[in-house]
């Protein structure tokens, strides 16, 4: 490479050489017209090649030993940028960092702009990252299924304090961790009609049909120890150009096919709208799942030869009910291809799939307008009517009366008819499980209490997990080196091994050196947040969280009414001692969430008006961060010193955010809802700020005759702090802006805001009186760190693959 490089400035390392020729020979460019992207390019496409061995070498050693595959469908993959996770899981950091200096480049600059892949809403996508990674980890083999968007998660900009939602372009520069497999294509048929045939077989004329083409991402275990396959879908059309149409001069007719077959994988849908376009979702759905299901039986026929086996050698999760259609397109396959009898191909169908709840939230539960359904995927509709009539004869053999019938049926008959998605999961799974305790226990109690009774052993609970080596080696270097010093290195391979760092909480030098690393965190993240937004905050003041999607069961509302109350006291008694504090948002709202873009510029106003009002005198900051994303959580949790997990108890499947927290040495101060239930019972109830109504409490209030106007009018801090965002004491250009989002906790307040504040405001000045002991608090957050450790993925994927995969 000495013709390369100019005179005097020969690489120093094997591997800084190895860059460089990629960057010349690959990328095209010599070391002095390299731009940033150029120098990031080369260099994952270097690391890549490494991975690429280990990921043949997998592929290999699972064919070799004829292993059970996993098949981890989800609609969802929010996997965040990969180089800093492939080099960290290779151990290739330092190596890699010395290589690019030598060529006078930063790796932590090129890290930087490497795009944030956000394939997926929030909790529900990132889970399954961690789960891929954690597969891996685990030396399972497993492939993830997709859909390769084009237009992942919009990126935010806050203008005027409003959320303006734009199209992220995360391509634009290419995709150096993506591989197209051309070969690996299916046809998926949309629409048509069923006929029978002379053999009596049924065959389905499709309608229209596009292609579906395998990309393929290599995801990285730790210590590279496995490397697995996320696939994901890109449609085609079967017939990208009308030559006739273009040589009639009808250029665009001659392309129309291919950008409506495009259309299909070109935006992820916000999964917290209500008016998702329906068709185009239900068209997505099917199009992922008919693919991912012909590639796994595919690759059984390839590899086994024999269908009835399938079960012994897949087990295919469902991430939600998303990709459930996949039930009915199995069924299709083994019925109209593989000429088994409906039966056997049920009894196939069940043992194969397993099925994850993420949500009781009624109007989050997917169904669809049967006509709809029926139009789309006539084939499919007859295949769930079979299986609804002999699910509901299994029903009505033990007894169900009609109400029972009518909550087991595939098919919701009230009102208009439409096909009930989880029912379907439901039905045609082994195993359903739930992601916390509790989210599994209301499980049985509420949406699904009739499947429940008809198939009692069939609902079991996962609690969530992240994956440590994102979630604390990759994103806390300082901590997880501190960690090393103190007790040794068994928990980078078992993060339940972070234990006896509990022995250390009540050591002060040791507590020095913890606060040492968060005061660190912190000074990074307040430069961070300069030069992102001009904002300027103090280190040395708590920094209180919250980051998640803007929902209102999650109560970003409460967080910010209780700030208000809070800026009030400061203003009426600057006298008093008060902690200083920067309370920090952070989350996307569906565009078409009304409230929950009102919330942002509620937040966005607070803060305008507190940060500029020097009678405070610093003590309270209050910030929203644009544009949340895997990248910038990131950087938040570890400069976090409190937790917020508030959402109406009963509501929150489980939550994944108050695990990366307490892992990164927060505390956390939430309700009784989802995982923070066996967060307390770990870390210890002395160790978590837990206030507010429980869910059987939550319950009960509203069965009762909630009234919180009474509860309002019985709170006057809360009184006082509506009655200011009412008037408009926060929105003076538009003094009615917030009428009607406080008008309905007067109303009605489903969330049972009101019903918390009491409790809510007390545990925040507790929370203060913690911080004031400092080394209480460092004490509590390093039993939090200490404990926390079995909510790894790892745990989470070993209880998945012993009790619901039948691998391990
Ligand atoms: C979907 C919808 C759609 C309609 C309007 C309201 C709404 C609200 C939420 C959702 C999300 C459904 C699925 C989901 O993302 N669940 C999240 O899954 C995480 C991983 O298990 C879990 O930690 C979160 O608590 C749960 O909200």
């Amino acid at each position: 490479m000495a013709t390369i490089a100019p005179a005097g400035q020969t690489p120093a390392t094997p591997l800084a050489d190895a860059i460089l020729d990629t960057l010349v020979h690959r990328i095209g460019k010599d070391q002095k017209a390299a731009r940033p992207h150029d120098w990031l390019a080369a260099t994952i496409q270097t690391v890549r090649n490494d991975v690429i061995e280990r990921w043949m070498a997998s592929t290999r050693d699972a064919h070799a030993k004829g292993a059970k595959r996993v098949y981890y469908l989800s609609l969802e993959f929010l996997i965040g940028r990969l180089l800093r996770d492939a080099l960290s899981n290779l151990d290739q950091t330092k190596a890699i960092a010395e290589a690019l200096a030598s060529l006078g480049v930063d790796l932590a600059e090129i890290e930087e702009i490497e795009p944030d892949a956000a394939l997926g809403n929030g909790g529900l996508g990132r889970l399954a990252a961690c789960f891929m990674e954690s597969m891996a980890s685990l030396d399972l083999p497993a492939y993830g299924y997709g859909i390769r968007y084009v237009n992942g998660m919009f990126r935010q900009r806050i203008d005027d304090g409003f959320q303006v939602e734009l199209p992220e372009n995360w391509l634009q520069h290419g995709n150096p961790w993506e591989f197209e497999r051309r070969e690996s294509a299916y046809f998926v048929g949309f629409g048509g009609e069923v006929v029978g045939t002379d053999t009596g077989h049924v065959h389905w004329k499709v309608g229209e049909a596009v292609e579906a083409m395998a990309v393929d991402t290599p995801m990285v275990g730790w210590r590279g120890k496995r490397v697995n396959t996320l696939r994901l879908w890109t449609a085609r059309s079967l017939d990208p150009i009308k030559l006739d149409a273009f040589n009639r001069g009808d250029f665009q007719g001659a392309l129309a096919d291919q950008l409506r077959a495009e259309t299909l994988t070109r935006v992820l849908y916000p999964n917290d709208s209500t008016e998702a376009g329906q068709e185009l979702r239900l068209r997505q759905e099917y199009f992922f799942s008919s693919a991912s299901i012909q590639d796994i039986v595919r690759r059984h026929i390839q590899y086994f030869g024999d269908i009835r086996t399938l079960s012994d050698k897949a087990a295919i999760q469902l991430n939600d009910t998303h990709p459930a259609v996949s039930v009915a397109e199995l069924m299709r396959l083994l019925v109209d291809f593989h000429d088994l009898g409906f039966d056997e191909a049920w009894d196939i169908t069940r043992a194969t799939f397993g099925y994850t709840n993420h949500t009781l939230l009624p109007e989050a539960l997917e169904s669809w307008p049967l006509p709809l359904f029926e139009r789309l995927l006539p084939r499919h509709m007859q295949l769930i009517y079979a299986i609804n009539a002999k699910l509901l004869r299994e029903a009505r053999a033990t007894g169900a009366d009609d109400r029972a019938i009518a909550a087991i049926s595939l098919i919701d008959e009230g009102g208009s008819r439409r096909v009930r998605m989880a029912n379907l999961a439901f039905a045609g799974a082994h195993s359903v499980n739930g992601v916390a305790a509790l989210h599994t226990d209301l499980m049985k109690q509420t949406v699904f209490a009739d499947l429940h009774r008809l198939y009692p052993d069939r609902i079991n609970n996962k609690t969530n997990g992240i994956t440590p080596r994102r979630w604390l080696q990759q994103c806390n270097p300082g901590l997880t080196a501190l960690i090393r010093e103190a007790v040794g290195d068994a928990f980078l391979d078992d993060t339940e091994a972070l234990e006896p760092l509990a022995a250390h909480a009540e050591d002060a030098a040791f507590q020095e050196k913890f606060a040492a690393v968060k005061r660190a965190n912190k000074a990074a993240l307040a430069q961070h947040l300069k030069d992102l937004m001009g904002l300027r905050i103090d280190p040395a003041a708590m920094f209180d969280v919250q980051i998640k999607r803007i929902h209102e069961y999650k109560r970003q509302l409460l967080n910010i009414i209780e700030t208000v109350a809070l800026y009030d006291q400061i203003r009426s008694h600057p006298e008093l001692d008060w902690v200083p504090r920067v309370k920090l948002f952070a989350g996307k709202a569906a565009s078409s969430y009304h409230n929950a873009k009102l919330i942002i510029k509620l937040a966005n106003d607070v803060a305008r008006r507190v940060n500029s009002d020097p009678a405070i005198g610093g003590l309270l900051k209050v910030a929203f961060v644009p544009n949340y994303n895997v990248s910038l959580a990131e950087k938040i949790i570890p400069a976090a010193d409190l937790s917020e997990q508030i959402s109406t108890a009963g509501m929150e499947a489980s939550g994944t955010g108050n695990m990366k927290f307490a892992l990164n040495g927060a505390l956390t101060i939430g309700t009784l809802d989802g995982a923070n239930v066996e967060i307390r019972d770990r870390v210890g109830a002395d160790n978590i700020m837990i206030f507010g109504l429980t869910a059987d409490e939550v319950a009960k209030r509203r069965a009762d005759g909630y009234n919180p106007r009474a509860v309002i009018e019985g709170s006057p801090e809360l009184a006082q702090a509506l009655s200011a965002i009412a008037s408009g004491v926060f929105s003076p250009d538009d003094r009615d802006r917030y009428k009607g989002l406080i008008g309905g906790l007067y109303d009605g307040d489903w969330f049972m805001l009101a019903a918390d504040f009491d409790s809510y405001a007390a545990a925040q000045r507790q929370v203060d009186g913690w911080w004031d002991d400092r080394g209480l608090w460092n004490a509590m957050a390093i039993r939090n760190v200490a404990r926390v450790g079995w909510f790894s993925s790892d745990r989470t994927i070993r209880e998945y693959a012993k009790d619901i995969w039948g691998v391990l």
